[in-house]
């Protein structure tokens, strides 16, 4: 018996990095997924390749997080089928830029907080209640080191981080008394195209964060989210930090070469 065989699971940002790699991890244990992010060829390409290689069932949503009337019509027009979602992975998330605070941009920060804070507010709100209302389920948070630590001109980022790690402590304490478990996820260095999207594109800058490190993978990220969400129901993985071996925080990264 797989450890997810018919567990309903909604991932945000799973067209790339940790989202994909836990969409693949879900559907490797047997969930049925419903997958959004805004680039959804992507994600049609994944579910062909996670029906082939599991029967997956799996269903991809544009979505564009930020948007709160889209956020809430897509997850109301759920088919009945679909609509007892079991697991809830917040995950769709991004950084913009790497300035100091008073050299920042401005329409950097509105992306981040309205994707990172604003976004994941918008889906839980929307999935939540059922949730409640059904007396199980399992929110996953993806957070960050960066949620805990900071680092020169992390600034917004790292804002939006500790936003993230403050609204999981406050969700598990409005949800105590019921069934639903919240967790958060806090990775340090993964490599994906996160810092190419940080740097707007530049791959030669993105490769330099990468460059002489050996980073976490998604994978690794979508393996503890499988432990957490995988626990007898009366044990919640309420947090989880994961550094690569050659970090020891958001300023200590030790490189070679
Ligand atoms: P990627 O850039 O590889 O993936 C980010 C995902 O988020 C994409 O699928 C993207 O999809 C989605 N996304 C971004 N904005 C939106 C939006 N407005 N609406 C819907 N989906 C959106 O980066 P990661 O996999 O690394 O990032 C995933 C999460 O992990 C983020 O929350 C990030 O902050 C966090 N994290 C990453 C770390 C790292 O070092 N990589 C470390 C710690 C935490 P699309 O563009 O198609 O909409
Ligand atoms: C991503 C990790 O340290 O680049 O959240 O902010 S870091």
């Amino acid at each position: 018996m797989k450890r997810l065989e018919n567990r309903i699971a909604f991932v945000t940002g799973a067209s790339s990095g940790i989202g994909r790699s836990i969409a693949c991890a879900f559907a490797a244990e047997g969930a049925r997924l419903i997958l959004c992010a805004r680039r959804v060829e992507r994600m049609e390409a994944l579910a062909a390749e996670l029906e082939a290689a599991h029967g997956a069932d799996v269903r991809c949503r544009r979505l564009d997080v930020r948007d709160r009337a889209e956020v809430e019509r897509m997850i109301a027009e759920i088919p009945p089928n679909w609509a007892e979602i079991d697991i809830l992975v917040n995950n769709a998330g991004l950084s913009r830029g790497l300035d100091k605070l008073h050299e920042g941009l401005a329409d950097d920060w509105d992306e981040m907080l309205d994707t990172n804070v604003k976004g994941l507010l918008y889906v839980s709100r929307a999935v939540l209640p059922g949730m409640v209302r059904r007396d199980r389920g399992h929110v996953v948070n993806i957070g960050s080191i960066a949620g805990r630590e900071l680092y020169p001109g992390g600034n917004v980022y790292c804002a939006s981080k500790f936003a993230e790690r403050a609204i999981s402590k406050g969700m598990m304490i409005d949800l105590n008394g019921t069934n639903v478990r919240v967790t958060t996820v806090d990775p340090g260095l993964v490599e994906t195209e996160f810092s190419l999207v940080r740097f707007h594109g530049d791959a030669a800058r993105a490769a330099k964060v990468y460059t002489g490190v050996d980073p976490l993978t998604p994978d690794d990220i979508a393996d503890a989210v499988l432990y957490a969400v995988t626990r007898p129901q009366h044990m919640n993985v309420a947090e989880m930090v994961i550094l690569a071996t050659c970090q020891a925080g958001t300023t200590y990264v030790s490189r070679k070469g």
